[in-house]
């Protein structure tokens, strides 16, 4: 692995972040919208089918019925339940926290306006599968759709283990812990085209979230362009995270967060900034020795050969490629760690000091770990209680209301010309001048 010296020039300075090119392939935008299009015409059909060709389950039952759910959970042990339960705990009292406020105020005398929060009515939780069933993904999506009080919480995750048509024991628990009964055993961009525009067997939602692999992602994308389809939580890409660390950084912690998140996938990628030589090396040296025991480490490996080792002149220097580089997760660990938060923009989700590894926000510490990558964090925010509400106005004016403002109303849309508008104040002001000679 390859030190490099941030550049002076700007264009090398953007070479340098520029993540892996998405393969945003025609072929794969395709491919989507054949898979999308045989799930709208052809419904649970086209559902097995993709199920026996993608997933290799025969006959997928689709729906995992009640007495399946209940068996798998009482295969788990007390105490894997019991991490669950302490990530489920933390989980929702972050959230519980960020209930949003209605308001109502008079904006002037009679004349009322309210902004009012309404849960999604029905919503599709995609939580992957693949190479490791995520239950943390299963909270970080169902405990904000349970507080926000969704009427519909649907989960959708590939089929596999522990036999075909089955899916992660510790899924169904997380997501019986979050109220969610109605799960089907559905991946892919078929598990999106599916909760997009429904089937015999499932009926569709309102908004989809999770996060998944490329097909999954172009499935959101385009569902969430058709009116008729879904809303979708945000655009994604690969996970990522950027560390940022001086000399008084320990070596082994900083290599070890490096890895938890390349382990993800080999398009995972990870960023070390640092104006600390040393610490650089040091970092390179428990790099090699950390993935050669890790059972993902293959996986690793092949991120780490798009990661990034950035050497700075110093720390300020160093916030300025995190908030170049807009990360996903930012981990500080430096000297003095709560002076540099303070300089740090663009960062999805921060983990500060020695102590704070970005596992713990992965799965127990109560953040949201549904967070905006490839650069989204710019303008994005992490998926928090507010993405399961609808937000909508309403507004009363009284006759006094609409006497005061009506003539205001009236200019505007005579300057616009647009007259019907300017009709529909003054056939109320007229009423309201007759009713009042008539007193
Ligand atoms: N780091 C992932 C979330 C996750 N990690 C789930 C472990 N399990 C994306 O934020
Ligand atoms: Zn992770």
């Amino acid at each position: 692995m390859q030190i490099q010296a941030w550049p002076a020039q700007q264009a090398a300075q953007q070479q340098l972040l520029a993540r892996p090119l998405q393969q945003q392939s025609q072929q794969l935008t395709d491919a989507v919208r054949s898979i999308i299009q045989a799930v709208k015409t052809e419904g649970d059909v086209a559902l097995r089918r993709f199920s026996a060709e993608f997933d290799r389950v025969a006959d997928n039952p689709l729906r995992l019925s009640a007495e399946r759910q209940q068996q798998l959970i009482s295969g788990l042990s007390d105490e894997l339940k019991q991490a669950i339960e302490t990530a489920y705990g933390n989980i929702r009292r972050f959230h519980a926290a960020q209930v949003p406020q209605d308001i109502e105020l008079d904006t002037q005398p009679g004349v009322t306006c309210q902004l009012k929060y309404q849960a999604i009515t029905s919503v599709g939780l995609y939580v992957p599968g693949g190479s490791a069933p995520l239950p943390s993904t299963v909270l970080m999506l169902g405990i904000p759709a349970q507080l926000a009080g969704c009427p519909r919480v649907v989960l959708v995750t590939p089929p596999g283990q522990p036999q075909a048509g089955d899916i992660a024991a510790e899924i169904v628990y997380a997501a019986s812990l979050c109220g969610i009964s109605e799960i089907y055993t559905l991946g892919g961009a078929q598990a999106i085209a599916a909760l997009a525009y429904g089937t015999d067997t499932i009926v569709p939602v309102d908004k989809i979230f999770g996060p998944g692999n490329r097909y999954v992602t172009e499935a959101k994308q385009q569902v969430s362009q058709d009116a008729r389809g879904a809303a979708i939580d945000m655009p994604a890409g690969p996970s990522e995270v950027l560390v940022i660390a001086d000399d008084s950084a320990n070596p082994v912690f900083v290599a070890a967060d490096l890895l938890s998140q390349a382990e993800h996938g080999p398009d995972s990628q990870v960023v070390l900034v640092s104006p600390s030589e040393a610490l650089l090396d040091a970092v390179v040296v428990e790099l090699e020795r950390q993935t050669a025991l890790l059972p993902r480490g293959a996986i690793a490996e092949k991120a780490l050969a798009n990661s990034r080792l950035i050497l700075t002149k110093d720390l300020a220097s160093a916030a300025l490629v995190s908030n170049l580089y807009a990360p996903e997760h930012l981990i500080i660990q430096t000297r003095d760690d709560e002076q540099l938060l303070g300089s740090l923009t663009n960062a999805a989700s921060i983990f500060v000091g020695p102590f704070t590894p970005e596992s713990a926000g992965d799965y127990a510490s109560g953040t949201n770990h549904v967070l905006p990558t490839y650069g989204y964090s710019r303008n994005h925010s992490s998926l928090s209680l507010a993405d399961f509400y609808r937000r909508y106005t309403v507004q009363k004016l009284t006759a006094a209301g609409m006497r005061a403002l009506g003539p205001t109303i009236v200019k505007l849309a005579k300057a616009e010309g647009l007259d019907a508008h300017a009709n529909a104040v003054l056939f109320r002001l007229d009423v309201l001048k007759s009713q009042a000679s008539q007193e």
